[in-house]
């Protein structure tokens, strides 16, 4: 029996965990219901917590044979699906040595970069000028760019993704990619091109189109 999957998710201007997995998800073809929640009403905690047991979103709910059962927190549901449903994408690469490279970008993008987060928010339908960068944010941009370039130099040649095909690994760098583009961050040619090849994808043009008609209404 095939599994259906409801992913709760965020906003879509500016819930950067939610767009992790949809993106892989959508990458994946993995047929999936979203339900978006407004983030930042007063609303919003009691339903988001109706569903999540973190309260955050995003969080998958799998409903097969008869059962129902709900993961959250973006890594853990990307793991998830990596698990159920291996040959849908390239979510973790096959060389050992590249998957520990990419688990490890993965889980320092998820635990770490405070200040790109608290003063970069994403907010994917704005263009805004850069707000003054202190030290701290400046050495963790120039880890994400140093991150990029040095696996794109070996995997993601001729156009790639930071291990080749897409993975996970981008899918957890895809909302820091968008907040480079609405701050206008510089970056060296080889990052920029690649935050280029991620915002043409279908999908993120998808999000992108969705989230600035969430801005507009
Ligand atoms: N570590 C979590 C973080 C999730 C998170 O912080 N989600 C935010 C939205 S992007 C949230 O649900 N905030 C609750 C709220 O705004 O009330 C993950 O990786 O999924």
């Amino acid at each position: 029996m095939t599994a259906r999957y409801t992913l709760f998710i965020g906003s879509k201007n500016t819930s950067s965990w939610s767009l992790r997995p949809w993106l892989a998800m959508k990458m994946a073809g993995l047929p999936f219901e979203e339900s978006l929640i407004r983030l930042r009403t007063p609303e919003t905690k009691a339903a988001i917590s109706a569903h999540s047991p973190s309260g955050k979103v995003p969080a998958l709910q799998i409903d097969e044979a008869g059962a129902s059962l709900v993961v959250w927190d973006s890594l853990a549901i990307l793991e998830t699906l990596a698990e159920r449903h291996p040959s849908t994408l390239s979510w973790w690469p096959k060389n050992e040595a590249m998957r520990a490279e990419a688990r490890s970008v993965s889980a320092e993008m998820h635990s770490g970069f405070p200040d790109v987060r608290n003063i970069l928010p994403m907010e994917i339908a704005a263009k805004k000028p850069a707000p003054e960068l202190n030290d701290a944010i400046q050495a963790q941009i120039a880890r994400i760019v140093a991150i990029w370039s040095s696996a794109l130099s070996r995997f993601g040649k001729d156009g790639g993704f930071l291990f080749g095909p897409f993975s996970i690994a981008d899918a957890m760098y895809a909302p820091v990619v968008t907040r480079f583009e609405t701050y206008g961050i510089p970056l060296p040619a080889v990052a920029q091109a690649y935050t280029q090849r991620i915002l043409a994808l279908p999908a993120m043009r998808e999000w992108t189109e969705a989230a600035k008609a969430e801005a507009a209404a």
